[in-house]
């Protein structure tokens, strides 16, 4: 009988779907969730064929070169900054993610963030559970409305379209985005969403939100010029990646009242944070949790298994990020 090939899940996952790789393969797990370093990751990665990541396991060249025998690595997510996909294209290793599976359940938390935010939901339910709420008052928490006003999306694939759509459709909003390309015309009429320069973005927008993959040009899309040019009264989400914004520099707007209030479910160099945005009450912080329900969770596991058993089965992944020459089955 021919032996398993062997895996990698590198960080701990749903045990349904553990069970079900090892059906497959010989699989070495991380049940315990420990946190390894980029020497412990190579390491483990010794003699493995493919491996199953989440966005906290970085994919290097380093990592690559020690691994020859590599054949795919499947990100638990749909972003990719934790991959170089152009070393892993020259190594010969095939990169996956997790796409459409948690568009709509991101875009919904990209909402429940904007509405905590603009509320001031989390604000005010510290100051409850502080023993602080003594008499009803005309202005207590009063916050920025959100139905019927103009929304600002950065960033229009799926997830922004997502949110384009409720916002346009269950808010009445007004619905402005600034994106690399245009949306076809149909898309933007679906999503009743009108194209304008980042600057007139930042500059109308009553709520802004972030849902632009991480790169090189999407560092610091928001810093101290761009915050400046926000309205006082406007709202800051982030549900795309630490390093989209500088949180350094938000932290300085939020105290100034430079703009209304953020939520922020990412953070530069998380799960370590920016000490100043916790000592500011504007913000709603929530730890990477956009695309965490059950249901989704367990359909971008199952997805990312699903990739290494089609590729190192059939030779063909099912979401592949880079086509390699003669990968197809
Ligand atoms: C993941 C995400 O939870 O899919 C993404 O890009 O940011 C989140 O859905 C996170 O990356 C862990 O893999």
């Amino acid at each position: 009988m021919m032996s398993k090939p062997s895996i990698l899940v590198a960080r701990a996952i749903f045990p349904e779907v553990l069970q079900s790789l090892a059906q497959v393969f010989e699989v070495e797990s991380n049940q315990a969730d420990e946190v390894w370093s980029g020497e412990e990751l190579t390491r483990r990665m010794q003699g493995k064929v493919g491996a199953l990541t989440t966005g906290s396991e970085r994919i290097d060249a380093a990592l690559l070169q020690a691994n020859p025998q590599l054949r795919i690595v499947a990100n638990m997510a749909v972003g990719f900054n934790n991959f170089d996909v152009p070393a892993m294209t020259a190594a010969g290793v095939v990169a996956s993610n997790t796409p459409d599976v948690l568009t709509e359940t991101t875009a919904d938390f990209g909402f429940a963030l904007l509405m905590a935010t603009a509320r001031r939901v989390t604000e005010s339910e510290h100051y409850l559970r502080a023993g602080l709420w003594k008499k009803w008052s005309y202005d207590m928490f009063a916050g920025a409305e959100v139905h019927g006003t103009t929304i600002g999306i950065i960033g229009m694939g799926r997830i922004g379209q997502g949110i384009a759509r409720r916002a346009a459709h269950g808010f009445g909003m007004n619905v402005i985005y600034h994106n690399r390309s245009r949306l076809s015309a149909e898309l933007e009429a679906e999503c009743k969403a009108s194209y304008v320069s980042k600057q007139e973005l930042l500059k109308t927008a009553d709520h802004v939100m972030l849902v632009v993959p991480y790169s090189a040009e999407s560092h610091h899309t928001i810093g101290a010029a761009e915050l400046a040019q926000m309205k006082p009264t406007a709202t800051l989400v982030n549900i795309a990646r630490g390093g989209i914004v500088d949180d350094a520099a938000l932290a300085k707007a939020l105290a100034a009242g430079q703009i209304a209030a953020a939520g922020l479910d990412v953070f530069e160099g998380e799960p370590a944070l920016n000490p100043d945005l916790l000592t500011v009450p504007n913000v709603v912080l929530t730890p990477h949790i956009a695309s965490s329900t059950v249901k989704t969770r367990m359909a971008m596991a199952q997805l990312a298994a699903d990739n290494l058993v089609a590729y190192l089965t059939g030779g063909q992944a099912l979401t592949p990020l880079n086509a390699l020459p003669g990968a197809a089955a």
